[in-house]
């Protein structure tokens, strides 16, 4: 039986070195911050798909219920045997498009999924493969920009193939800033053909409770997720954050329109870094911002498109326009 599941890693950069700049960049002095790709060690990614399970975290059931009523009419406009997706995570939405995708392309179907964390990739994979026999998935390891250069490369030695449908799901592009978003959507443009669709999930803005709810749900497995940020720094600098200094915030920034992760230092503390050979002092208060999460309107949703040279096809909305699904 010829293996139809394969991962490769696609860092184009050694993700360590990756993690030293950032954490340079972000983290030795007040304002502190880091970008949210860190959060996904194998932990990490369990506690987000544990979130997606607590009652307050609302934009996964409104995006799972999009993609369950249309995926038949996605699939039917995209023309499309493979798909693509960027942070895939454990793929369970993604099965909804799958099913119409296996039934149109049978062994024609591909699958290529791409997430930061291997492990993750490797338990979707396992059980993709069986729920959907003639599907074949390969896995990339790795951040977004390194998958779409695997793509570009790829696609330069096997010529050009049949129209892809590329996924970017979850409102994830709600992590970055404007200019980074563009640029981020620009790179997924100039990686696609002319035949190629982009199917993105972005989170609308909503009453202020709802959403603050969603990112600091009464489990406290927000919580945990958060503060496993530190568990990762321990580990991958050799420092000595301790969880129990710090307490998970989740304030929605109105001028900024998102809600920002924030991991605040209850005392005065003294942080051990071996890797910088360095020791931080953090006041009582102080705030590190692990991830912003962008709540999007019209307006700004149009200001991406504009600026990333992607034309809108269809547009699906969650009851009272909570969420939207961009076919682009
Ligand atoms: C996976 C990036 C889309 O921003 O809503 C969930 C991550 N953070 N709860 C989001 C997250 C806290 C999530 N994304």
């Amino acid at each position: 039986i010829p293996e139809r599941y394969s991962r490769r890693t696609v860092e184009v950069r050694d993700a360590h070195a990756e993690l030293l700049a950032d954490f340079r960049a972000g983290m030795l002095e007040p304002p502190r911050s880091l970008p949210p790709k860190y959060f996904y060690d194998a932990r990490g990614s369990a506690l987000f798909d544990t979130i997606c399970d607590t009652p307050e975290y609302y934009p996964t059931r409104l995006e799972a219920s999009l993609l369950e009523r249309n995926a038949e009419a996605i699939i039917t406009a995209a023309g499309a045997s493979t798909l693509v997706e960027l942070g895939s995570g454990t793929s369970r939405k993604t099965e909804y498009l799958l099913a119409p995708l296996e039934r149109a392309a049978g062994e024609q179907a591909h699958y290529v999924a791409n997430d930061v964390c291997p492990e993750i990739l490797d338990e979707a994979g396992a059980r993709l493969v069986e729920r959907f026999p003639q599907l074949s998935i390969r896995a990339l390891a790795g951040d977004y920009i390194a998958a779409l250069e695997a793509l570009t490369d790829d696609q330069a030695e096997s010529g050009h193939g049949e129209a892809r449908l590329f996924t970017f799901l979850g409102s994830s592009l709600g992590n970055f800033e404007d200019a980074e978003a563009i640029a981020l959507l620009q790179a997924i443009r100039r990686t696609m053909g002319p035949d190629d669709h982009l199917l993105l999930g972005l989170d609308r803005v909503k009453p202020v409770d709802v959403m603050e709810a969603a990112y600091d749900d009464s489990a406290g497995v927000t919580a945990a997720f958060n503060l496993n940020l530190l568990s990762v720094l321990n580990r991958e600098l050799g420092a000595d954050f301790d969880e129990r200094g710090f307490v998970h915030r989740a304030p929605f920034n109105h001028g900024g329109s998102r809600i920002e992760m924030h991991l605040v230092a209850q005392a005065p503390q003294q942080v051990r870094v071996d890797t910088f050979d360095t020791t931080l002092e953090l006041t009582a208060g102080e705030v590190i911002r692990t991830e912003i999460s962008r709540k999007f309107d019209a307006t700004m949703i149009d200001r991406l498109l504009a600026g990333s040279g992607l034309l809108r096809d269809r547009e699906w909305l969650a009851g009272d326009g909570w969420y939207s699904l961009l076919m682009l």
